[in-house]
């Protein structure tokens, strides 16, 4: 009884990964377009293996991009220029809402997710080709949407997608290939983290015209704002997380992110071990200073943002970031409005480091541009 039971086992183990790589294959066009139809179709709830779940995430994510697409292109054909105005309050809101929706819920599907080592898809994001603004066509930047830039590359442009193929021959690693690993899961659940952060800090205030004399934001929703500062601080936790999951990898091949001692990459920047020090001093300093336990107070003769933002409190006091969003008023109208969140340095809340940090390499960064400091904006970009 137990032969037959184990061969039917075993041939259906033998069949399984063949049926789930024709399901989860993201390294060509027809795969990927396969794939995510089949996830759509289910309310990207297919499956239950790690390979369905992170293919639920990448389908959905996908789809929410191609929505947002959609919308912004809509918004090209009927635009309403009155940003004050309630109708496109709402309309806006509704977007916003919508794409909050859909990041939680890739969000909770990667909290959960704990890679065991070769259950990571295989990626090839030039193959990644889509109609993303549902015009049927796939035009240039859709079809290298999700190309990565070669190494050395400026990873950062306020341009819009450029249309000409050219520039991605020659700019782009269009053989790009890894394997997700757990320390990519963090990566993307940092991302999803800070971004769903993001829509509900929008969602919590609201423009007011309703004082004639003067423009105001008011907050309407001071859940959502909760729920943003602990999105962002979750983001935070889970980077540093990422930095130290990144650093214990032994293996090297088809990586992602790599650490000091990985080769086998296809990450635009390389980070040897002073970007990753940095990094852990960044969150060092900004995790504490997020959760209200430094407290912000640059010297009262910095010049530039630092010294605005000493403006803000009293002399001798500085910003408690946690108490900004826990205790937030209605109405903010002024600098002085945040002075609810002023509070004295004291032995249990010191004076945060940040500050002088970034000061200082912002200091390196103008007299050596090759700094680790100065790269690290660039880090900042790419890896959160
Ligand atoms: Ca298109
Ligand atoms: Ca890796």
């Amino acid at each position: 009884m137990l032969k037959p039971i184990l061969f039917v086992t075993s041939l259906t183990l033998s069949i399984l990964p063949g049926l789930s790589s024709a399901q989860n294959n993201f390294t060509s066009t027809e795969g990927i377009q396969k794939s995510c139809a089949l996830q759509e179709k289910q309310n990207f709830n297919h499956g239950t293996s790690n390979a369905d779940k992170q293919s639920q995430v990448i389908c959905r994510d996908i789809a929410l991009l191609k929505q947002v697409a959609r919308w912004v292109d809509q918004l090209k054909v009927s635009p309403n220029r009155d940003f004050t105005s309630r109708d496109f309050d709402t309309m806006v809101r509704k977007e916003i809402t919508y794409i909050r929706q859909q990041l939680g819920a890739s969000r909770k599907t990667l909290e959960k997710m704990q890679l065991k080592p070769n259950e990571g898809l295989m990626i090839e994001p030039a193959q990644w080709q889509l109609d993303l603004n549902g015009d049927s066509k796939i035009s240039p930047w859709e079809k290298y949407f999700f190309a990565v830039v070669k190494p050395g590359e400026r990873p950062f442009t306020m341009s819009m997608p450029s249309d000409d193929p050219n520039y991605y021959q020659e700019h782009f690693n269009l053989q790009a290939k890894f394997q997700v690993d757990q320390s990519d899961v963090y990566w993307a659940l940092a991302y999803h983290q800070f971004f769903e952060g993001f829509t509900n800090l929008i969602l919590s205030f609201q423009i007011d015209m309703s004082d004639r004399r003067q423009m105001r934001i008011k907050m309407i929703d001071p859940v959502s704002l909760q729920k943003s500062h602990a999105l962002i601080g979750a983001g935070l936790a889970t980077s540093e997380r990422m930095r130290q999951s990144l650093l214990a990898e032994t293996d090297d091949q088809d990586e992602w992110i790599p650490n000091p001692n990985q080769k086998n990459h296809v990450f635009p920047l390389a980070m040897d071990q002073a970007a990753f020090n940095i990094w852990g001093k960044f969150l060092g300093e900004t995790i504490p200073l997020w959760n209200g336990k430094t407290i912000l107070a640059p010297p009262s003769n910095a010049g530039g943002m630092l010294g605005s933002t000493a403006k803000m409190c009293p002399p001798n006091q500085g910003l408690n970031v946690a108490t900004l969003f826990k205790r937030a008023p209605t109405y903010f109208d002024s600098s002085l409005s945040v002075r609810y969140a002023c509070m004295s340095v004291d032995k249990d809340h010191p004076a945060s480091q940040l500050a002088k940090m970034a000061e200082e390499a912002l200091e390196q960064g103008r007299n050596n541009p090759k700094s680790p400091e100065w790269s690290f904006v660039r880090y900042f970009y790419w890896v959160n």
